[in-house]
């Protein structure tokens, strides 16, 4: 078996993030360390007395689990200390932080997504992104710079800690995975240049608002449920709870996954900076799609740092056939 660690598999690869040599491997080293420390306190959750609920809801009016709090900490002492991150912004915070006015990029993270999983025991991850500031070098950072929209990402990937502590990323050039070798303490290269089967064999949602999603989407679920009867090799439903492992989990497996909003609330529950817009990237990557039904999710302009949006990823020709039916659709009364 070759050993490649991720610090070699960025050095063998200079020009990751054009002129930005140095900078990028800083960047994936601190996320490395922080994923190293959060997989240690995941571990012995429960024997440490850090499951549950800090007692504070965050600005979303979410209740904070104390381990989304350390894990939110973690990064944001990681990334203070880290002299080319200019900014940083996390769902679990109010607004953003300035960090260092010399840094070049901004950092947005869901610092431990799935939070319904924490305490028991399932895989949860961190979700990132990076852009390249668009303010001046040696002034401080300003909600413009994480406000560029998704195409203007430079980097963007997740960490999950599941049966092992996995690290994806891209740069858009193609979406690679290292695995943590725990003995080593380090992120070793276990899925390069991953492509996402296009044949789906799980779906993932959670359908206990069908009757508030949009009729068009109501009736496009129903109909993939009488087809997927009659296939002779029916998809099976997967969901964990857990963006980033029923993410990774489709990704290498093939699969659809949505998080629709409602009539009342179109935008749904997941967030565009910290969520939506790095799965999309890395989903495009590796040769899928992403959108919010009808439009790609990268196209979306962002407004505010804690927007949310609806959330369909999957294979190119499902989620075309879903923009058909959707975009086809003369919106009716909530049934
Ligand atoms: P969180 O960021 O508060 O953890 O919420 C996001 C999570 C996603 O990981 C997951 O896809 C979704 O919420 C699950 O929501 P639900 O429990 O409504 O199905
Ligand atoms: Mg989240």
């Amino acid at each position: 078996m070759q050993v490649l660690t991720l610090e070699q598999f960025i050095a063998d690869r200079q020009q990751e993030i054009e002129g930005a040599t140095g900078a990028f491997s800083k960047i994936l080293r601190d996320l490395s360390l922080g994923a190293k420390l959060i997989s240690f306190h995941l571990r012995r959750a429960a024997l440490s007395g850090i499951l549950g609920e800090l007692g504070i809801t965050n600005v979303q009016g979410e209740s904070v689990q104390k381990l989304d709090h350390l894990s939110n900490t973690l990064f944001r002492q990681l990334f203070a200390k880290n002299p080319h991150m200019a900014g940083f912004a996390s769902e679990e915070d109010d607004t953003f932080t300035p960090l260092n006015p010399e840094g070049k990029y901004v950092i947005v993270v869901d610092p431990l997504d799935g939070s319904s999983n924490i305490d028991v025991g399932v895989p949860v991850g961190t979700i990132f992104s990076i852009y390249r500031r668009r303010t001046p070098v040696g002034t401080p950072c300003t909600e413009a710079d994480f406000l560029q929209g998704g195409r203007a990402q430079v980097a963007a990937g997740y960490i999950l800690y599941g049966t092992s502590t996995l690290l994806f990323y891209t740069t858009g050039k193609g979406v690679h995975g290292f695995t943590l070798e725990p003995a080593a303490g380090d992120f070793l290269l276990s899925h390069p240049d991953v492509k996402m089967p296009e044949k789906s064999s799980y779906y993932s949602f959670n359908d206990n608002q069908f009757h508030e999603w949009p009729p068009a989407l109501q009736a496009f679920i129903t109909t993939f449920h009488q087809e997927n009867r009659r296939s002779a090799k029916p998809q099976s439903l997967r969901y964990v709870g857990s963006l980033v492992a029923d993410f990774h989990r489709n990704l290498l497996k093939g699969g659809f996954f949505m998080y629709p909003g409602t009539v009342a609330k179109p935008e749904g529950k997941l967030r565009l900076l910290y969520e939506a817009y790095p799965m999309a990237w890395l989903i495009e990557e590796a040769g899928g799609a992403a959108t919010n039904g009808v439009q790609p999710i990268l196209d979306i302009p962002p407004t505010k740092l804690h927007q949310r949006t609806a959330l369909f990823l999957g294979p190119k020709t499902f989620l075309e056939k879903l923009a058909q039916t959707l975009s086809d659709h003369v919106p009716v009364e909530k049934v």
